[in-house]
């Protein structure tokens, strides 16, 4: 396929107009883009999603969404929108022009309002995702992220979202496009990866660009990636160490700022358009392309060769050709990477890998991993991110009514963890916690929802920089628990703790006095007298109180943080 490395159009206008612009649009109704619709309209403005000029018109939409093209029949299959609050859809008219300001509230373009709808999320879903199924990270966004009213129209640039990071690695597409021209590199392949390159990484895409006889792109996207992956920052580190294992001038790389969307055979589609743009003539696909996982049945949502299937219907339209995927496998006989399916002695040599999953243990149990598998300088890299589970930040987090003891315990938990050293300890009691964080609420569900939440958010900063948070607030509400457990389980362990005191044992205790107004109506809301509490199905470590001393209840807990790896016994 002919390599077109003419400009692309962008949507920007001149840097004059920008300015005049930029103060017009001061005036404006705005609206304040999300982390996503940032990575979007960056795309947007900078021609990485030519042909679109703007959010899509509600007529593209539709297309989009059931036909993978949009209504002048063009091919596009992920829908671009603009999802906005209904209220704030509410005051906005058609033909009206708004501003799009980034999270700091600078003005990145204006959005002349032709459009403006509902959409079927579900529809969206089944199409788009393949399924209305809240696994998929998408759909997930969809419904409890996105807002529910679709704006579309054409886009006006003013200037580019700003990065402070890893500047000379960004690249537009036409930046691209010129250099590529300057170095006369006719055909290139490109490698889309939201992961870390090992050894097998680097060989396969050495071989597709032998291959394809091309010059080699490693396009890894930093926009969004999957929730949970290795963040960019420590990716593009480990890519930069790989580089200078190519070849000297075959191979360079640039950072994506594109949020992908996990949508399998359909994003392996608007990854070669988008590649394409770039000046690509050649894209590498891969078994199971920008996959998703499992779905709510433990099921894969794409079957394997789904996306190489679409693609290749589709290539010739792209302008734009597959590479595919080879398995690469480590033949230990031989000390080489070769494809799995070229092997004909199977039988008689020894074939080595190491899973994802297999990769992560050896990372959190700091065991070996061996330099046939990567590169020493991205295993470096990766241990200082996942340090090992005994190095890591977590979080205890107590729960149970008031007067079971959950502050007596935290506190001895608390000694014993300052006495064993290492990581710097902090208890988050629910009492000193109302005194400083949450001085202004009360018991109602919405108040004791926003104070576990605060409690749940300094505990992520705690767990995510490496240090143990101790909390222990009642945290009477089993949702709350989990959503504080799902925030910070992206850091780092949590261990939920039930103080299983009975509620008659802590009334007769009545530490503080506090169950006796409670019964005489002097407190109202009190949990376990005139309040719920949830008790915990299954949490890490149930405590009894009854009849066990303090001490004995935070060795228990000691010896639980010692099963997980967490403490060094
Ligand atoms: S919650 O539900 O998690 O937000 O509660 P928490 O922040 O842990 O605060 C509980 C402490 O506040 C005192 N107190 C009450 N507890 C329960 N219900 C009502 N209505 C109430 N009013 C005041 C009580 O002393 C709790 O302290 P602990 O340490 O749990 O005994």
């Amino acid at each position: 396929m002919p390599q077109d490395l003419a400009p692309i159009p962008e949507l920007y206008v001149s840097y004059e107009s920008a300015q005049k612009m930029k103060l017009e649009a001061a005036e404006l109704v705005s609206h304040d883009l999300s982390p996503r619709q940032v990575c979007d309209l960056e795309l947007l403005m900078n021609g990485g999603f030519n042909p679109l000029k703007g959010f899509l018109s509600q007529a593209d939409y539709e297309c989009v969404v059931d036909d993978m093209r949009l209504a002048d029949g063009r091919l596009w299959p992920m829908p671009v929108t603009l999802d906005v609050k209904a209220d704030f859809a509410e005051n906005i008219a058609l033909g009206q022009d708004i501003a799009l300001r980034d999270q700091e509230g600078v003005i990145l373009a204006t959005m002349t309002v032709t459009d403006k709808w509902s959409p079927d999320k579900a529809h969206e879903a089944e199409k788009v995702f393949g399924a209305n199924d809240l696994a998929h990270p998408a759909v997930n966004y969809l419904h409890h992220t996105a807002g529910d009213v679709y704006l579309g129209g054409p886009i006006t640039g003013i200037q580019q979202p700003v990065h402070y990071d890893f500047r000379a690695r960004r690249d537009t597409p036409n930046e691209l496009r010129a250099y590529f021209r300057k170095l006369g590199w006719r055909k290139v392949v490109a490698f889309q990866t939201r992961n870390p390159l090992h050894r097998a990484h680097q060989e396969l895409t050495f071989r597709a660009a032998k291959e394809a006889q091309a010059n080699l792109l490693i396009h890894p996207v930093v926009g969004m990636t999957k929730p949970g992956d290795i963040d960019h920052f420590t990716r593009v580190r480990c890519y930069e160490a790989v580089l200078d294992q190519y070849p000297s001038s075959t191979t360079t790389m640039s950072l994506l700022n594109l949020a992908m969307r996990m949508a399998g055979p359909r994003e392996a589609v608007w990854h070669g358009l988008i590649r394409k743009n770039h000046g690509c003539t050649h894209f590498i696909v891969g078994r199971d392309h920008a996959g998703p996982g499992k779905n709510s049945q433990g099921e894969d949502f794409y079957g394997p060769y789904d996306a190489q299937d679409l693609f290749r219907a589709h290539q010739d339209e792209m302008g734009i050709e597959m590479v595919d995927f080879k398995h690469m496998v480590y033949v230990q006989d031989r000390a080489q990477y070769e494809p799995a399916d070229e092997i004909t002695d199977k039988d008689d040599v020894t074939i080595l890998n190491i899973s994802g999953t297999e990769l992560r243990r050896r990372l959190s149990e700091g065991l070996e991993i061996p330099e046939w598998f990567s590169f020493p300088a991205v295993v470096e890299e990766l241990r200082k991110t996942r340090p090992p589970r005994a190095a890591q930040g977590f979080t205890v987090f107590f729960t149970g009514f008031s007067g079971s003891g959950k502050s007596t315990i935290a506190n001895a938990l608390m000694v014993k963890l300052m006495e064993m050293g290492g990581r710097p300890v902090t208890l988050l009691d629910g009492d000193i916690v109302r005194k400083n964080l949450s001085s202004e609420l009360g018991f109602s569900k919405e108040h004791r929802d926003l104070n576990i939440r605060r409690i749940g958010y300094v505990a992520s900063e705690i767990t995510k920089n490496g240090g143990i948070a101790i909390c222990a607030p009642i945290a009477p509400y089993a949702t709350t628990r989990r959503a504080v457990r799902e925030e910070i389980e992206q850091f780092g362990a949590f261990i939920e703790v039930h103080v299983a005191t009975s509620i008659e044992e802590c009334e007769r205790r009545d530490r503080k006095g506090l169950y006796k107004l409670a019964r005489e109506g002097k407190i109202k809301e009190f949990t376990g007298i005139s309040d719920p509490y949830d008790v915990p199905e299954n949490p890490e470590l149930r405590i009894e109180t009854e009849s066990v001393p303090v001490d004995n209840c935070a060795h228990q807990v000691l010896l639980k943080l010692e099963s997980l790896g967490l403490i060094k016994g």
